[in-house]
């Protein structure tokens, strides 16, 4: 799949409010935050993506991790309902968006759960992680959605992460960047595993878009690795996401 469009969402003044695990006193600066986040969306556009810029959602403060909201696919779109009840607001206006696109539009519905961030496109297939936030029953109506529409998918337990992929990244050509728990999954075999180490496995979360794979910058082991195999590789810096369990896929949604 080439990607032509992706929709990022500005950081709103509340993002402090938004879910974390990581302590109070290394709370991202929001000066900082915005200009990353700025520069995020150039990298984008540089590499020939029309970007949907929408406006912050004030009573939302996650909603810029967009990428959670909706799994976006060359025939149709699906809508998720969030694992996190304070972010299940924030699905109205990624489906207003995307209900101009062209595709039909689906949703997961309760009691169903489903983050985007815990699905993996390799072609027509998407793994979907079980996690804290996705459920049974929410792989469960992704899967019969994409099979009507020819495609498949299957599930991966998750022990630790947040997302699946927040430890995985498929980079086409049948590479898979993996860290900690996928190393050795079974299911994740057949692919060429660009291991990523412990210590940068922040990094795991690498995105390919048309045969460039933006890294974040600050993992020089990881980019190694990627380049390595042949990839272009893009440094972008999201230090301030990292400190609320963001990463760099999960401020965009490409397709
Ligand atoms: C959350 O906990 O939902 C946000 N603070 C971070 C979401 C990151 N999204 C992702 O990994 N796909």
């Amino acid at each position: 799949m080439i990607f032509t469009r992706a929709i990022v969402r500005k950081p709103g003044k509340n993002f402090a409010q938004g879910l974390t695990t990581a302590a109070n006193d290394d709370s991202p600066n929001y000066e900082i935050l915005v200009k990353q986040h700025e520069a995020y969306i150039s990298v984008l556009r540089s590499i020939g993506l029309e970007v949907i810029l929408l406006d912050a959602l004030p009573d939302h403060p996650d909603a810029y991790f967009v990428e959670d909201t909706a799994v976006v696919t060359a025939d149709l779109a699906v809508i998720t309902n969030p694992g996190a009840a304070s972010r299940r607001g924030e699905v109205e206006a990624v489906a207003a968006v995307l209900n101009d696109l062209n595709r039909p539009v689906r949703r997961i519905h309760a009691p169903g759960t489903l983050d985007a961030g815990d699905v993996m496109m390799v072609g027509s297939h998407y793994y979907i992680g079980l996690s804290g936030r996705t459920n049974a029953e929410g792989a469960r109506q992704l899967t019969a959605i994409l099979n009507d529409y020819g495609m498949t998918g299957s599930t991966i337990k998750l022990d630790r992460v947040l997302h699946l992929k927040t430890g995985v990244a498929y980079l086409e050509n049948n590479y898979l960047a993996a860290t900690g728990e996928f190393l050795c999954h079974p299911d994740f075999r057949k692919y060429k595993i660009l291991e990523i180490a412990a210590e940068e496995s922040y990094a795991a979360n690498c995105v390919w878009i048309n045969d460039r794979v933006l890294v974040p910058s600050g993992y020089p082991a990881a980019r190694k690795t990627v380049e390595a195999a042949g990839y272009l590789v893009i440094t972008v810096d999201v230090s301030e996401f990292r400190k609320v369990d963001g990463g760099l896929s999960c401020l965009s949604l490409r397709f």
